[in-house]
């Protein structure tokens, strides 16, 4: 069965990746969520990372903060995609992890979005996008989305907007 994995380095990146889980949830699309750290619990990564994949892991998302090598670490696993959320906190509030998710050696990418709940969010509509290329019912879902954003710039503008 096909789904998408998400890994958190910490409890603590939690609150902020719900919003991951919620917008995969949104879509229909089926996914998991484990706590595993690269530093921490680097056998229980590799082994959940090869179980995964023998499950019908498509994409892997990956927060971590600080030193964040999780997402590195398990692209160095797979071959699937590995999507990179940098957590914002500790003593440089996130640019250390967004450094530490984005520098990869060539030949072993990570996908990196932005920090915090915007990158959060991205991370579920860029592994969504990846599944529709398979997908067309997904394919369908994400355009009919992308419809109402440009329709919800226009009211939003019609609700504040002054003209001369
Ligand atoms: C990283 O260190 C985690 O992903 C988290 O963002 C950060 C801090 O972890 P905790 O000390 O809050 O568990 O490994």
């Amino acid at each position: 069965m096909k789904f998408v994995s998400i890994i958190i380095g910490s409890k603590s990146d939690f609150s902020v990746m719900t919003e991951c889980a919620n917008t995969l949830d949104k879509f229909g699309v089926l996914h998991e969520l484990i706590i595993s750290s690269a530093h921490r619990s680097p056998a229980r990564t590799h082994d959940y990372v090869k179980g995964a994949e023998e499950r019908g892991c498509h994409v892997f998302i990956c927060a971590a903060g600080m030193a964040a090598h999780l997402a590195g670490a398990v692209a160095a696993m797979t071959i699937k995609p590995v999507i990179g959320v940098p957590m914002k906190g500790g003593a440089m509030d996130g640019m250390d992890a967004m450094l530490s998710t984005v520098q990869m050696p060539s030949g072993m990418p990570v996908a990196t979005v932005a920090m915090g709940k915007a990158g959060a969010i991205n991370s579920a509509y860029l592994a969504m996008q990846i599944l529709s290329l398979e997908d067309n019912d997904l394919k369908v879902k994400l355009e009919e989305d992308r419809i109402l954003k440009s329709k919800k710039v226009e009211s939003d503008s019609v609700d504040v907007e002054i003209r001369l």
